[in-house]
């Protein structure tokens, strides 16, 4: 029997990769995505298959974690026997400008979808992921985080996720549901989106490597992050709903780097050294040599990076650091690919477009490259 799973979020990053994993496996995917004034399908246009054809293994569905008619009527028609919820306002320092937006599509859209399930009878049929997260920790209690670890979330988007997560476990033992939280650290790719910090990074040294922007202005860079790979965490998603019995899991790597370190390993794949100069708000990161050929817009002197003080959140987590010794343990879960490698791709990729947007630009051809502001 051909396994059905419907896939919240597979517009995103971990949607994508979860996506195409699933086809592999032999699953009929569905996925739901939000109605928008352009094409928000880049990430899986490369797996799209056309609904006219005869039966296409991946579907999609217009649909939005605010809107529970239309989230009944989706787990209605497709009956799935896994769902995934990875859908969610998932951007911290956005949470707190849309503080009321962010609880009702990562809090309350949680709750639509479990009770949803409920409602259709399926919930003992219907296996559920929840997408939680190592901001529950917060201001951390201990170190390394483990699932036993008091949660302190420091951002609306936390306690948003903090509803999800208990929420989640309560189904589980009210009604019997299969139901588990994934609580992942970090976790980045080349599909990232362009505002998350690693790939701001990567996407704007690449642009100044080129000429396309001047310099690159970064919040707190002394944060420490367990950053993985997506393609390694996604993995573990389909394994925690394939036990004998629902369980919670931290998904991490057990190892931790700095913001600041992400910057050098980025400069060191474009062939630059960098010295950080300065202290607090008036430190800068300064060219001291360039090798290869992969940077011709940058000199040995130039200022690629300062601090802006808007990038500051109003409470910051300034230290997360998991042990997946349960996934280890249980599942056998080990992650694949480090930080350095998952830079050095993140690099190949954001350079290749920025030498795509140069030689255009260097032809007539500009094309706006877009920034966060
Ligand atoms: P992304 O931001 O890349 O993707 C989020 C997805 O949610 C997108 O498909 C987005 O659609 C969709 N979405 C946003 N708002 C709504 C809504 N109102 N209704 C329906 N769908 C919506 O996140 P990631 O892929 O990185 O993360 C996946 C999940 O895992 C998220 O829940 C995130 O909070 C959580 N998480 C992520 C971690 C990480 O390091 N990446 C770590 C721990 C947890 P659109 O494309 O249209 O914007
Ligand atoms: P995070 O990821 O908040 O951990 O949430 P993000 O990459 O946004 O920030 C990581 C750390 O870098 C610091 N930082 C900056 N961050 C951004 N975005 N932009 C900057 O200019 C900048 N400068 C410094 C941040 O202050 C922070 O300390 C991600 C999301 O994917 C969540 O959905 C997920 O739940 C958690 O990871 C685990």
């Amino acid at each position: 029997m051909t396994k059905r799973a419907l896939i919240t979020g597979i517009t995103g990053q971990d949607g994508s990769y979860l996506a195409e994993l699933l086809l592999e496996k032999g699953y009929e995917v569905h996925g739901i995505k939000r109605r928008a004034s352009m094409f928000n399908t880049q990430r899986i246009d490369h797996i799209y298959q056309d609904p006219h054809e005869t039966n296409p293994q991946l579907r999609l569905h217009y649909g939005d974690l605010t809107d529970s008619s239309n989230l009944t009527r989706i787990l209605q028609d497709v009956a799935p026997d896994e769902v995934y919820n990875l859908g969610a306002q998932s951007h911290v320092a956005v949470s707190f400008e849309a503080p009321e937006y962010t609880a009702d599509v990562d809090a309350m859209g949680t709750l639509r979808l479990l009770e949803a399930i409920r409602f259709l009878g399926l919930e003992k049929r219907t296996r559920f992921y929840q997408a939680s997260t190592s901001e529950l920790f917060g201001l951390v209690q201990e170190t390394p985080q483990t699932e036993t670890t008091p949660f302190h979330p420091r951002s609306p988007y936390a306690v948003a996720k903090l509803y999800a997560y208990w929420i989640t476990v309560n189904y589980r033992e009210a009604y019997g549901m299969y139901a588990c939280n994934g609580i992942l650290f970090n976790h980045e790719s080349p599909r990232r989106g362009e505002t998350f910090v690693t790939r701001k990074i990567t996407r704007g040294l690449s642009n100044i490597a080129q000429g396309l922007e001047g310099c690159l202005y970064m919040g707190n860079i002394d944060a420490l992050r367990d950053w993985g790979h997506a393609r390694d965490f996604v993995r573990m998603q389909w394994m925690m709903l394939q036990q004998d019995k629902p369980s919670d899991y931290v998904i991490a790597t057990g190892k931790q780097h700095s913001v600041r370190d992400f910057i050098t390993w980025t400069a060191e794949e474009l062939g630059l050294a960098l010295a950080f100069e300065g202290t607090g708000l008036t430190e800068v990161a300064r060219v001291t040599s360039v090798r290869g050929d992969k940077a011709p817009a940058v000199a040995p002197g130039d200022i690629i990076m300062r601090i802006d003080p808007k990038y500051f959140r109003p409470a910051e987590v300034e230290t997360l650091l998991g042990d997946p010794g349960k996934a280890r343990l249980d599942l056998g879960w080990e992650p694949e690919i480090t930080a350095r490698d998952m830079c050095a791709e993140m690099v190949a990729q954001d350079l290749a477009d920025a030498r795509r947007h140069a030689f255009l630009k260097a032809n007539g051809y500009e094309l706006p490259v877009a920034v966060e502001n």
